[in-house]
């Protein structure tokens, strides 16, 4: 084994796991002994009885218990409030923001690997901590990095087919077209097509989910290149990182401020708990036991609608528009009133507004100090500031809004923008890229818990207004 690369090693032990059936969920005897040096298969599996178990009895002695009521409104309006999904990654607070398994993002930041000579934590990382509740050690995230690496090669196929996309088809639509066709690969379909225990599927979910995150940084890059630069996109540097190679195969990775800007906005995109439209959708087609990759590829059609992920994009275009209307003027009355005029017109502030959180979200907050530290003079980012100044006070007083304050969207444009990735019909794919790394674990852990397809009950207004006594 010594002697082979870490390529031909990684390829050796895929190979293993997806032929190898009998292998695969001997997890007890095989996976008891994880510790510092363990993999992150390794210590995923030796979690799992423990989380089954806690489950079991959670359900055998409160079961019955009745965790609150539905009411009209709730079902017309977004199933807002109801408590209906599992989700073991994060859990989202209105007022405080998302906290990973139970950390601030703040406490990530200090608590997760870094690159050696950076200073923002390693999605890597995140990725360890959401799947298996624990913060890996220094050589756990480098051995993580290296798989992930030698795990990147995109079938040429995919590459063909990206390369054939029309350059004016939207990026995501490109990134999801991609995905989807990644199911070629799956080890999932292709052992359940072959016949496989219930106990077997968590492994070939868990080798899925690698391979397609792995690949996500060319399949990304692929699109920017052809759709905005000269189609050439190098190859993943196999002693690198995640974010290092994601930068460097877009062309930025010379800029060491800009790669530590990938390594945090990959982290704090990944996950946002379980209700959000891209994780939500993810796990409910997951729940069909459609592979990684299509339940993937589902969730990511989600981000890219204005209301959530391309948000990022709509921020961008709309600080342009206003600084095209207003003019080299821009005072504090005159952001007042292109804001208004936004409210006016019937469009809503991108950026601004959430549907669960109530402050200002600690992921603009980490991309404003991590601008603070590295572009406090840039113009847009003063203008970021100068709308997160105002646009509270006008969202507040316009009354709709119940949230007036900023989300992650608000931000990260400006930021990519300064280090000149300008192309901001791009921005989601960054974004989806970052939300594979959050979504994946938690499929792989409904595959390993044995969560059933998910079936909500829906009913007509005729229906509904019987249930409730009321005549139409
Ligand atoms: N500008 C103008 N109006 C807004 C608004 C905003 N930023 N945010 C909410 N509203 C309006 C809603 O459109 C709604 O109006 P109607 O009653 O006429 O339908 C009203 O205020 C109440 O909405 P809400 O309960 O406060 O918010 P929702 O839960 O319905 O929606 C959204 C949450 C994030 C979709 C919403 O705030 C919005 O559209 N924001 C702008 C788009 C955006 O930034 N999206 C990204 C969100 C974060 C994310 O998912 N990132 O990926």
């Amino acid at each position: 084994m010594a002697a082979l690369s870490t390529t031909a090693r990684f390829a050796l032990r895929r190979n293993i796991t997806s032929q190898s059936s009998n292998l695969s969920f001997n997890a007890a005897r095989t996976y008891a002994t994880a510790g510092k040096n363990a993999s992150l298969k390794e210590t995923f599996a030796a979690s799992l009885p423990q989380k089954q178990e806690q489950i079991k009895k959670l359900r055998k002695d409160h079961g019955s218990k009745v965790l609150g009521e539905v009411t009209l409104d709730q079902v017309y309006g977004g199933a807002r409030g109801i408590k209906s999904l599992v989700w073991e990654g994060s859990v989202l607070d209105s007022e405080e923001g998302i906290r990973f398994r139970g950390r601030t993002i703040p406490e990530c930041q200090e608590q997760l690997p870094k690159a050696p000579g950076g200073s923002e934590p390693l999605p890597e990382g995140l990725f360890w901590l959401l799947l298996t509740g624990e913060v890996p050690t220094e050589q756990q995230v480098r051995d993580l990095s290296a798989e992930w690496a030698a795990r990147s090669d995109v079938p040429s196929f995919i590459t063909e087919l990206i390369d054939r996309c029309p350059s004016d088809l939207h990026p995501m639509a490109q990134f999801s077209l991609a995905v989807t066709a990644l199911e070629h690969e799956s080890a999932f379909s292709k052992a359940y097509a072959r016949g496989m225990k219930k106990t077997e599927y968590w492994e070939h979910t868990f080798e899925d989910s690698m391979d397609t995150i792995a690949n996500l940084p060319t399949i990304a890059a692929r699109i920017y290149r052809n759709v905005f630069k000269d189609g050439k996109v190098p190859a993943v540097q196999k002693d690198k990182d995640y974010g290092y190679n994601l930068a460097q195969q877009l062309g930025f990775a010379e800029n060491h401020d800009f790669v530590e800007l990938m390594r945090l906005y990959l982290t704090i995109h990944s996950d946002h708990e379980g209700g959000n439209v891209s994780a939500h959708t993810t796990h409910l087609v997951g729940s069909a036991l459609s592979s990684p990759m299509l339940s993937l590829s589902a969730g990511l059609n989600g981000l890219a609608g204005p209301l959530h992920g391309l948000a990022n994009q709509e921020v961008l275009n709309w600080l342009q528009e206003m600084k095209k209307s207003v003019g080299s003027d821009l005072s504090d009355e005159n952001i007042t009133k292109y804001l208004w005029d936004t409210l006016k017109s019937g469009r809503v502030v991108p950026g601004y507004g959430h549907a669960v959180l109530r402050k200002t979200d600690p992921r603009y907050v980490s991309q404003r100090e991590f601008a603070l530290k590295h572009l406090p003079d840039d113009p847009m980012f003063k203008l970021v500031s100068q709308v997160y100044k105002i646009a509270p006070g006008v969202l507040t007083e316009h009354g709709k809004t119940k949230n007036p304050y900023p989300n992650v969207d608000a931000h990260s444009g400006v930021l990519l923008q300064y280090y000149g990735l300008t192309e901001q019909n791009f921005y989601t794919v960054l974004f989806g890229v970052s939300r594979a790394i959050g979504v994946l674990p938690q499929l792989i852990i409904d595959r390993a818990v044995g969560m059933p397809i998910e079936r909500p009950k829906s009913f007509s207004t005729e229906a509904y207004a019987k249930l409730v006594g009321a005549t139409l």
